[in-house]
């Protein structure tokens, strides 16, 4: 059973994550079909994407698919993992991806969310990234992207408290570029769509790869490669990692102790 809907219409292609008994966790099934369509739209020059939820979802999506995090010693987000596979086929697209949000994002559903281009969101939608909550070294990736999207305080917070922030705020903060009511969401969504089909799809693509190639343009030494890689070890062959998993699991808090 297919865990997405694929549609392509007049230059504009629309994937509906649709894994809704798991809230679309972002299972490597899930980004497999996310990513296979992406590689057909490229196929097809299509000119500009909307990547949502079925209209009216609880949760857009419920974050990495916990049941398939490694057990521990070995990093949970690296290069091949499909989370990081996915925000690289989205920042990497050559058209513009529009999120169209409704519903709780949660985890790694948020890296996603910010992976793409313009964010338009109901007016219910909540932000939560919640590694410190499973006990997660996030990687460093999701912390530039974070810093990118908004002010440090607030990427902190949001990091240390793993709280959910409402859509008032994100738009505040310019994470999302809009608030829309539901029942007209889709229809603006569409609206934006059409105005960037209407334009250059290669002036676009080309300033979509400039933005991508100098939003990440940081120095990192081999030292601080290194110290970062180091640091992350630490936390994922932590028991507190392995703690974080099996509360999940248990459906239960954790109890961290720092080691
Ligand atoms: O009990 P069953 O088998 O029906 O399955 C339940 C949940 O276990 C499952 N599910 C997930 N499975 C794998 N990975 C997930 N992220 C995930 N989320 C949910 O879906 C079934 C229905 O969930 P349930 O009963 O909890 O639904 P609910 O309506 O009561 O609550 C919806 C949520 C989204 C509030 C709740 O499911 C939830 O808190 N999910 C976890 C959200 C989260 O913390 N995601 C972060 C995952 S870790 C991650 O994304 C990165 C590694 S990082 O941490 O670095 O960002």
């Amino acid at each position: 059973m297919s865990l997405t809907i694929i549609e392509a219409q007049d230059a504009i292609g629309t994937i509906v994550m649709n894994h809704l008994q798991k809230h679309n966790a972002l299972s490597g099934a899930l980004i497999a079909e996310i990513t296979t369509a992406l590689d057909s739209f490229r196929a097809q020059n299509i000119r500009a994407v909307v990547l949502r939820a079925p209209a009216g979802v609880k949760v857009w999506s419920a974050g990495h698919d916990v049941s398939e995090l490694p057990e521990g010693g070995r990093d949970p987000l690296g290069w091949n993992d499909p989370l990081r596979v996915l925000v690289r086929a989205i920042q990497e697209f050559p058209a513009p991806v529009i999120a169209l949000i409704e519903g709780g994002v949660w985890g790694g559903g948020c890296e996603v969310a910010m992976a793409c281009d313009i964010l338009v969101a109901a007016p219910g939608v909540t932000f939560a990234i919640t590694p410190a909550k499973l006990g997660v070294p996030y990687n460093i990736g999701g912390i530039l992207t974070l810093m990118n999207m908004i002010p440090l305080p607030v990427a902190k917070e949001m990091l240390f408290t793993a709280q959910p922030i409402p859509a008032s705020q994100a738009l505040n903060l310019g994470m999302i570029n809009y608030i829309q009511p539901a029942e007209a969401i889709e229809t603006f969504v569409h609206g934006l769509a059409a105005h960037i089909v209407a334009n250059s799809p290669l002036s676009i693509a080309v300033m979509k790869e400039e933005l991508r190639l100098l939003a990440s343009a940081h120095a990192m030494t081999p030292e601080l490669f290194e110290r970062i890689q180091g640091l992350r070890r630490v936390v994922y062959d932590s028991t507190d990692y392995q703690e974080g998993l099996l509360a999940f699991r248990e459906k239960r808090p954790p109890r961290f102790n720092g080691s």
